[in-house]
C-alpha cells in the first residue's frame, strides 16, 4: 500500500500548484492517446524519496461556508488519506475557513502538515505568525509557483507519513492481477467466479481459508494473485456512504499488479471513469485488459450496435484484448485472464536490438520523420531500455520535436513486428551522441 497525501484548503490557495509542483516529471512515458480522459487530481509522486499518491482536492469552506457537495469530497479524500496538507495564503491571511478546516481535520483525526504559501518575498517568521493560532504546529512558508520551501515541505510529509505497509512482493512467480471498474459493474461477481469455480481454477493451497489466504489461485498452471480491491482498506474515519468510484484505490489496485482487467459495464458503454481508469493503467504502465461485462443483459438485436460503439471509443486502445463478458452467468471470463497473463508475457519480453533497429529503420523508411527547421529528425538507434512495460529507448537528432502520433506509430511497429499482445510500449526519446546522456 502507498501512503496516501491530500492536499486541502480553501479555493484559490493554491493547491493544483502545489500538486503540479510535488507531481513533477510524469513518470510515465506512455504517448498521451487521444480520447483518454486523464486525472489531474490523483497522482504517483515521490516526495524526499517515498512513493506516495497525492491527491488535490476542490477547495472548500469560502467564507466559512460548506458547500455540501464539496465538503463530501473533502470528507472522502481526508477518509482515504494517511496525512493531508492543508494549505493557506499568506496574502490573505487566516480566513474563517481555514479555521473550519482546521478544526475539521482535527475532530477527523488527521494528521495534518500547515504550509502558508504565497510567501515568496517576505520573512518565514512573517508569512506563518496569524497561522499558528490553527494550532498546526511547525507551519512551513512555501511558494508553490517558485518552489520556494516545497523540498523542505516534501521532506516533512514523507517524514511524517506512517511506516511503509506491505505490498504484494514482486518476485514471489505470482502474476498479480487486479480487477478495477466503476461501482457495480460486478467486479466482485468476476473475482467470487474465478475463486469458486474449482472446475476451472484450482486454488492451490488446500484447506486454506478464504481470508488468509483469500485470492491466490491457480490458472493453467500458473500461480496468479487478485489483488483484492474490495479489500483495499478504506481508512474508515468517515463513513464512505454507498460504493463510489475510488480513484485512490483503483491506483493502489493498480500499482501491485502485473495485469488490470478494466470491467466496465457493457449496457453503458465506455464511460469518462472507465477511460480514467484506463489511463491510470496505462499511465502505469501495466499489461492491460477491458472486459464489457453484463453482455447478457444487451439484448441481442443490439449487440453489434454496442460492440461497434465500444470499439470506436476503445480505439485508441489497439493492443489491448476487449472480450464481452458475463461475470454472472461464467462467459468469457476466463479469455480475461488467458489476456492478462498473455499481457505480462509480452510486458516481460526480451527484445533484442538487432530485431529492434531492424524495426526502427523499416518504420523510418516506411513513414519518413516530420522535418524540423529544414532537416528531418534523425532517429539513429534503437535498443530495450526496461520491461514490465517494455521501454523503447531510441536516440536521434532533434527528438523532442517528434509528434506524439509518431511515438505511438513506433510503439505500433514494435508490438507488431514482435506480436506483443496487451501491453502498452514506451518510447523514450534522446538527442544527442552520448547514447546514456539524457537530451
Ligand atoms: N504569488 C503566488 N501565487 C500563487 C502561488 N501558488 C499559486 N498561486 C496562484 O494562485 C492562484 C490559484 O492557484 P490554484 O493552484 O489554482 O489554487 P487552488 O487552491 O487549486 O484553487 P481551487 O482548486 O479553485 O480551490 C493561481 O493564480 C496561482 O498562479 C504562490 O506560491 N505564489
Ligand atoms: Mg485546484
Amino acid at each position: 500500500m502507498l501512503p496516501v497525501v491530500a492536499i486541502t484548503g480553501r479555493p484559490n490557495v493554491g493547491k493544483s500548484t502545489l500538486f503540479n509542483r510535488l507531481a513533477g516529471k510524469r513518470e510515465a512515458l506512455v504517448a498521451d492517446y487521444p480520447g483518454l480522459t486523464r486525472d489531474r487530481r490523483h497522482c504517483l509522486a515521490r516526495l524526499a524519496g517515498r512513493r506516495v499518491i497525492l491527491v488535490d482536492t476542490p477547495g472548500v469552506g469560502e467564507g466559512g461556508d460548506w458547500d455540501e457537495a464539496l465538503r463530501g469530497q473533502f470528507e472522502r479524500a481526508l477518509a482515504e488519506s494517511d496525512l493531508a496538507v492543508l494549505l493557506t495564503d499568506s496574502r490573505q491571511g487566516l480566513c474563517p475557513a481555514d479555521e473550519a478546516a482546521a478544526g475539521w481535520m482535527r475532530e477527523a483525526g488527521c494528521a495534518v502538515i500547515l504550509a502558508v504559501n504565497k510567501s515568496e518575498g517576505q520573512p518565514r517568521e512573517i508569512s506563518v505568525a496569524e497561522f499558528h493560532a490553527l494550532g498546526i504546529p511547525d507551519p512551513h512558508a512555501i511558494s508553490a509557483l517558485r518552489g520556494d520551501g516545497v523540498t523542505l515541505l516534501a521532506e516533512a510529509v514523507a517524514g511524517a507519513l506512517p511506516a511503509g505497509a506491505a505490498t504484494l512482493d514482486a518476485d514471489q512467480g505470482r502474476t498479480r492481477i487486479a480487477i478495477i471498474g466503476r461501482p457495480n459493474v460486478g467486479k466482485s461477481t468476476l473475482v467470487n467466479r474465478y475463486l469458486g469455480e474449482e472446475r476451472m481454477l484450482v486454488r492451490d493451497q488446500a484447506g486454506t481459508t478464504r481470508d488468509s489466504v483469500p485470492l491466490d489461485f491457480e490458472y493453467g498452471g500458473e500461480p496468479c494473485t487478485l489483488v483484492d480491491t474490495a479489500g483495499i482498506r478504506r481508512r474508515a474515519r468517515v463513513d464512505p456512504g454507498p460504493e463510489r468510484l475510488s480513484v485512490t484505490q483503483a491506483l493502489q489496485a493498480i500499482e501491485q499488479a502485473d495485469a488490470v482487467i478494466v470491467l466496465l459495464d457493457a449496457r453503458e458503454g465506455a464511460t469518462e471513469q472507465d477511460l480514467r481508469l484506463i489511463s491510470l493503467a496505462l499511465d502505469r504502465g501495466r499489461a492491460l485488459v477491458i472486459g464489457a461485462n453484463q453482455w447478457d443483459r444487451v439484448p441481442a438485436s443490439d449487440r453489434a450496435r454496442v460492440n461497434d460503439e465500444l470499439a470506436r471509443q476503445l480505439k485508441f486502445l489497439d493492443f489491448a484484448d476487449l472480450h464481452r463478458v458475463s461475470a454472472l452467468r461464467g462467459w468469457s471470463v476466463t479469455k480475461l485472464l488467458d489476456s492478462a497473463l498473455a499481457g505480462v508475457e509480452s510486458a516481460s519480453r526480451d527484445l533484442p536490438t538487432g530485431q529492434l533497429n531492424a524495426v526502427l529503420r523499416r518504420a523510418v523508411e516506411e513513414h519518413a520523420t516530420p522535418r524540423r527547421g529544414g532537416r528531418r529528425i534523425r532517429l539513429n538507434y534503437a535498443h530495450q531500455g526496461g520491461k514490465r512495460p517494455p521501454l523503447i529507448v531510441i536516440h536521434g537528432r532533434q527528438t523532442k520535436h517528434l509528434p506524439d502520433s509518431f511515438r505511438r506509430y513506433l510503439a505500433r511497429r514494435v508490438r507488431t513486428t514482435f506480436g506483443l499482445r496487451g501491453t502498452p510500449v514506451r518510447i523514450e526519446l534522446r538527442t544527442g551522441s552520448n547514447p546514456y546522456k539524457e537530451s
